[in-house]
């Protein structure tokens, strides 16, 4: 289904991020394909992209099997399922340095409380330069005159500017899927100042939290020297750059839609008989990864289970981990870590047919997410460190009869909304095991109104208000400074 002709239109809408929506798959006879990678991203801006004429530029990700190599063969836009993409190549030099090293191992872990150590090099940062000069020449190519461009997350923090530069016509915004440091750790930066100058160059810079907002402004006082009141950066050149919060959130409705399935209530059924009608299950769901505090959530569990106070055949955890970004060193050392851990657990306290742990690393449809998340009692969310966490807020969705816990982690974006949560210091294991202990004798009453609470809440705060409150958004401040506006 490729069409290049409808696809390089100008458009009105561009978004800019690091991934495409599709991944690039090898067809039976080796020719390359696209395959829809939904995700949370795609479905808050898919509406708006598909009322705008819009176009959605970004790296299709490497070819399972091989490594992209840099071809530009079967890149050109393309039209999938009604929507404009634009895939971006990179070689495999460029996804070493700009991909796991720049992006993941230096900017992941520095935005992340330092949980890992970031690793500073300079050839890692020139890589992280030239791909996004790339993407911004692309986004240029692509915006019609005065069109609207939304630039995502970590990867593309320089984009910003090097489009502002290209196309001072346009209005740009960019929001950022992680948190944004306090001052004393971004300060680390080698280049801290790029980085800064990079993100004024949008006319709003979005954030998860007022936190990192604040950060972010109090940064480009202290280090850029530029004029700033409250939420607004004065340029020199009269522009001003709005810096505000906008907490991400799912498709609420569809998941509690798919919860609701009969097939995906049966499948639940079948879950819990499969892990032996336990009195209690606890689930865990994370991509694997060492901001996700998933070692100190097992570890207090298998405290609870040494001592005597959960029994294996009563109460059985379920963690999910998808292996994420394997050609990262801290990302081996953390799978072979949780690969003991369970294995130390499950042999001590384990029984024939009843391990304490139930550990996979596989990655599920939606369904099975939903069928996973009915058939927990209690949902355990404890990283260290999260933008906002949509596990937490899709456990919510899918509790439509008011039941079941959520423990969450209070350096997850997440703990500012869902306030009626157990919220829990990782770093506490003690903590951790009272949540626990609550949490699995809390009563119904009790459950109730905790999950009623939280359902309101995200109800009231879905991903297309999401995505409306920030384009919106764009639209004011673009006007309160007088350039040409889009009607
Ligand atoms: P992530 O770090 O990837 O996102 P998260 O917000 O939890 O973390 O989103 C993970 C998504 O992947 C969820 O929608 C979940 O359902 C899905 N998922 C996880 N494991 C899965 C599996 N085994 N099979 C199928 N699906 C699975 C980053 C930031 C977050 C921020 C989001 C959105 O780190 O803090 O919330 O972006 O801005």
């Amino acid at each position: 289904d490729h069409s290049p002709s409808v696809a390089s239109v100008p458009a009105d809408l561009v978004i800019v991020a690091n991934r495409l929506p599709v991944d690039r798959i090898t067809g039976p006879d080796g020719e390359p394909m696209w395959r829809a990678s939904p995700g949370g991203l795609v479905t808050a801006i898919e509406p708006v992209l598909r009322a705008n004429r819009g176009v959605w530029i970004g790296w299709p990700g490497a070819v399972t099997g091989a490594v992209t190599g840099g071809s530009e063969a079967g890149m050109e836009p393309f039209e999938h399922e009604g929507l404009q993409l634009d895939p971006i190549a990179l070689s495999a030099e460029e996804i070493e340095g700009f991909y796991e090293g720049f992006s993941n191992a230096t900017l992941w872990p520095l935005y992340h409380d330092v949980v890992a150590k970031p690793e500073f090099h300079r050839e890692w940062w020139e890589a992280y330069v030239a791909v996004n000069r790339r993407f911004a020449e692309h986004a240029a190519d692509r915006a019609a005159k005065n069109a609207m461009v939304w630039v995502h997350d970590y990867q593309l923090q320089l984009v910003p500017q090097m489009l502002r530069e290209l196309r001072p016509d346009l209005r740009i915004g960019f929001f950022l899927h992680i948190p944004f440091p306090p001052a004393e750790l971004f300060q680390q930066l080698p280049w801290r100042r790029q980085i800064l100058e990079g993100l004024l160059g949008a006319d709003l810079v979005g954030f998860q939290l007022p936190g990192g907002a604040q950060n972010f402004v109090r940064l480009v006082r202290q280090r850029v020297g530029h004029k700033t009141h409250r939420d607004l950066v004065y340029l020199p050149d009269g522009r001003t750059v709005r810096a505000a919060a906008f907490p991400i959130s799912i498709d609420v409705d569809n998941f509690e839609e798919l919860a609701r399935k009969p097939e995906v209530i049966a499948r639940a059924k079948e879950i819990r008989d499969a892990l032996g009608n336990p009195r209690k299950v606890l689930l865990g769901v994370d991509r694997l990864d060492y901001t996700k505090g998933i070692h100190a959530r097992l570890r207090a569990f298998g405290e609870l289970v040494a001592a005597g106070e959960l029994d294996v055949e009563e109460a059985v955890f379920v963690q999910v981990a998808t292996p994420s970004r394997e050609r990262v060193e801290q990302y081996r050392v953390l799978r072979d870590d949780l690969d003991r851990l369970v294995g130390r657990i499950n042999g001590d306290y384990g029984r024939i047919g009843s391990p304490a742990i139930s550990y996979l690393h596989a990655s599920y449809p939606r369904e099975e997410m939903a069928a996973l998340y009915r058939a927990a009692d209690v949902m355990v969310v404890t990283p260290y460190r999260d933008g906002m966490n949509l596990v937490a807020k899709e456990y919510v969705a899918c509790r439509y009869n008011d039941d079941g816990a959520l423990i969450l982690s209070e350096f997850a974006g997440a703990a500012y909304e869902l306030r009626q949560a157990w919220l829990v210091n990782p770093y506490d294991l003690n903590g951790v095991k009272d949540a626990i202990r609550e949490a699995l004798h809390a009563d119904e009453k009790d459950l109730a109104r905790r999950m009623r609470t939280m359902r309101k809440t995200i109800k009231a705060a879905d991903i297309t208000a999401w995505a409306r409150s920030f384009l919106e958004e764009m639209d004011i401040v673009r006007s309160a400074h007088g350039k040409a506006l889009l009607p």
